[in-house]
């Protein structure tokens, strides 16, 4: 289908709404109207992870409207939907109220409120307790967002090096080790750098934006397809992506990267690369051109299920309209266990086709250079090593599930508390079972977070935290094509006994003797000498949201401004090096995915635009627009089974777990070898008044998964399920 501006108007609708505030200079203002008062203030969102500049109109102290920010990049003057709907998280009436300390079982919901002081002093017994036993590394932090930070600094005073993050293992992390090594650094600054405003043609793996959103990377992208973009779309299912595309491609799921293989080669063979761009940039194209000659378009057909006229046209407009164009470098990419590999082989079509650093490509990252405050006190240096790379050479961040496999086994050393902050961890690692028996070992579970989400309510100590309404937090550096601070500051002050987590960090800091790493009385006074080092007018800041820093330098390679690639070759590593030392791939290869057993689908998972995971189907606001999630399943399909659309069903998994009841979905939009839901419904935790037993959990059902050697990502969709009806 052509995407006309009628086309492009209807995806931008679907996606961003909001008026902006224009020009904003009554930011902060109070006025009375109305016999009123009135104040807007500028602060940025939580409710993902993209952190767009948002000010809030607050009248009598009640927050009543969030729009865009127009100063701040990452928003424009635009909230999405979710950003929004961040109201209905302040006001939830399910939100944690008072500091909580379990009295019966694990799970069982049995709580008694506690003083701020009580809870303290019961985490600092049981902490003291643990290093007096085993040592301090056997706490560990697994954390998501902002508050992670602080509660990092704590858990490194305690001794402990033991920190993961979701963010790594369960999403991004095999596209920062696969592009890194190719191009020496990642795809991403705060946002991923793709140029898609200028993009002559936009290729997409899976990544379904405007399903997933991400507000400003949703605004370049429709501005793109506005401006006549190419679109293709590499899909089992036929995205939202899909529906403004120049050419849809159903690939079978798993087999991404016989496409880029075969691309890879096609684009060498045919001449279609950026000859000179390679020459000048890159190392090892002869190795490249050696190892990807045997891939053909007759051979990826056969692999990806793809008409091979289709893969053949995809590869010559790639090739026609470089260096303008950009193979999407993907978020979530934790699929199969090969997503590193499959990461790099993007990566290096990018480089074949002169993207990197180019107009409509993937444009190079902001120059920014800000000094850090000193610190007086040193953490100290961690007695054992840390368990969270596991035997992953190329693993940069910390992986969960390797930290909840040594709590499992002891090996090396025994684990026996988690904090928890902003992360539910029943929902976001795959295996359920693995996560339950981990936390079954722990001598002390801490949960940090807003709602009493299905991990909350396992922890045996409960610390209700203010909203990102409620509260300051670190000073963002916004990195887009230039770079910028934002600031979050309080827009109410925090509601119930709830705190901000750099006090709650602070404040345990003190209680265990550790208070000399917190060096702030208020995280505002730490803000303000922070802006004062970067010469930044704090009070500008705090009434704009958002200050555009100087001399960032230039987005796309000129004569001037040279590609500094930080590989061990300064070049990039179309073979990479790197990896030949550690005994992998240096250039990707393809092994074909395990197929579904007779009579069963391949599950696959995405994002609805109007939730992030699980966190916001119990919001109030967002909740009405998207209730419950259903189980997309082909049409001819469903007529074998006898399922019609909206039907009940159920799923059950290669291991014979069954899902609760769901609706079915019935489409020609999908492919027959392979279901797809929303990730984040299906909550088990009855005091989430709204999300409880709403809809099918894809967590549950993910029972395997593999991880990927490189980096040690889990690649959760390795799972079948069969369908039945319900009644
Ligand atoms: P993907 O897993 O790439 O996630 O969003 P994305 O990065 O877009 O996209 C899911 C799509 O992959 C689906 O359309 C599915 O059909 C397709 N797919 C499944 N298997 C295959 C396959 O084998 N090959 C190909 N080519 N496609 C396949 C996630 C991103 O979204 C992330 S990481 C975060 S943290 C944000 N979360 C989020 C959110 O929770 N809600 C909303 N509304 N937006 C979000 N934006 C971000
Ligand atoms: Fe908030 Fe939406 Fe921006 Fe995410 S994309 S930060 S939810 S407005």
């Amino acid at each position: 289908m052509a995407v006309n501006r009628r086309n492009f108007l209807k995806c931008a609708a679907f996606t961003v709404g909001g008026t902006a505030l224009a020009g904003s200079p009554f930011v902060k203002a109070t006025s009375l109207l109305a016999g009123k008062d009135i104040q807007h203030v500028p602060s940025f969102c939580e409710i993902c992870f993209w952190k767009c500049g948002l000010i809030a109109r607050v009248e009598d102290g009640k927050v009543v409207k969030l729009e865009g920010n127009p100063q701040n990049p990452q928003s424009r003057g635009k909230l999405c939907a979710r950003g929004q709907g961040g109201i209905g998280l302040l006001y939830d009436k399910d939100r944690l109220k008072t500091p909580l300390i379990r009295t019966g079982e694990r799970g069982d919901g049995k709580y008694k409120k506690v003083s701020w002081e009580e809870a303290y002093s019961y985490i600092a017994e049981k902490m003291n307790t643990i290093k007096e036993k085993y040592g301090p590394e056997s706490m560990a932090l697994f954390a998501h967002g902002t508050g992670g930070g602080y509660m990092a600094n704590f858990i490194e005073a305690y001794g402990s090096p033991n920190e993961c993050h979701p963010s790594y293992a369960q999403c991004k992390g095999a596209r920062e080790v696969g592009f890194s090594l190719t191009f020496g650094s990642g795809p991403a600054s705060s946002s991923e750098r793709a140029d898609m405003s200028k993009s002559k043609v936009i290729a997409l793996f899976g990544t379904h934006l405007g399903e997933n959103m991400h507000n400003s990377h949703v605004q370049d992208f429709t501005e793109g397809l506005g401006k006549g973009a190419k679109l293709i779309v590499i899909d089992p299912r036929f995205s939202t992506a899909a529906s403004k595309a120049s050419m849809w491609l159903p690939i079978k799921p798993g087999t991404d990267l016989a496409l880029i293989l075969a691309w890879t080669n096609i684009i060498i063979s045919e001449n279609l690369y950026d000859k000179e761009y390679i020459e000048k940039y890159a190392q090892g194209f002869d190795e490249l051109k050696e190892s990807v000659k045997g891939y053909s378009a007759a051979w990826a057909a056969e692999q990806t299920d793809l008409p091979e006229a289709d893969i053949l046209e995809a590869a010559r407009e790639l090739g026609r309209y470089k260096p303008n164009v950009v193979l999407h470098p993907g978020r979530h990419v934790s699929w199969y266990g090969d997503d590193t590999q499959r990461s790099r082989g993007i990566a290096i079509l990018n480089a074949l086709l002169g993207s990197w650093g180019r107009e409509g490509g993937l444009y190079l990252a902001p120059k920014v250079k800000l000094a850090k405050l000193k610190k007086a006190h040193h953490h100290p240096e961690p007695e054992e090593d840390s368990i969270t790379r596991g035997d992953y050479p190329f693993a940069y961040g910390g992986i969960t599930t390797e930290v909840r496999d040594v709590t499992i086994s002891g090996d090396p050393y025994p684990v026996k508390g988690w904090i928890l902050i902003g992360t539910n961890l029943i929902k976001t690692l795959p295996s359920v079972p693995k996560t339950i028996e981990a936390i079954k070992k722990l001598d002390l579970l801490v949960s940090i977070d807003i709602m009493p989400t299905d991990t909350v309510m396992m922890s045996d100590v409960i610390l209700p935290a203010a909203t990102y309404l409620e509260r300051h937090d670190e000073l963002m550096v916004v990195k887009q094509k230039s770079a910028g601070v934002s600031i979050r500051q309080p827009v109410v002050k925090p509601m119930y006994d709830t705190k901000p987590p750099w006090l709650i960090a602070k404040e345990l800091c003190n209680k265990m003797g550790l208070g000399k790493y917190v060096e702030y009385n208020t995280l505002e006074e730490k803000l303000r000498k922070l802006a004062a080092l970067w010469e930044v007018d704090y009070k500008k800041l705090s009434e704009k949201g958002y200050i555009p820093l100087a001399n960032t330098g230039h987005p796309y390679i000129t004569k001037d401004n040279p590609p500094v690639f930080k590989t061990d070759s300064g070049k990039i590593e179309l073979y990479s090096l790197a990896l030949e030392d550690e005994d992998f791939d240096p250039v990707p290869k393809f092994t074909p995915p395990v197929e579904p057993p007779e009579g069963m689908f391949r599950l696959l998972y995405g994002r609805s635009p109007v939730h992030t995971f699980a966190r916001t189907i119990n919001n109030p606001r967002l909740w009405e627009l998207k209730k419950t999630n259903e189980v997309w399943l082909n049409a001819d399909m469903a007529r074998q089974l006898g399922v019609g659309n909206g039907e009940k069903i159920a799923l059950i998994n290669q291991d014979g777990v069954k899902s609760e009841a769901g609706l079915a979905k019935v489409t020609e939009r999908i492919r027959k070898d392979c279901v797809y839901m929303i990730h984040g419904f299906g909550a088990t935790s009855k005091r989430l008044s709204r999300a409880y037993k709403n809809g099918i959990d894809d967590q549950q059902m993910i029972t395997k998964y593999t991880v990927d050697p490189i980096s040690g990502t889990s690649g959760m969709r390795v799972n079948f399920v069969k369908i039945v009806k319900e009644v």
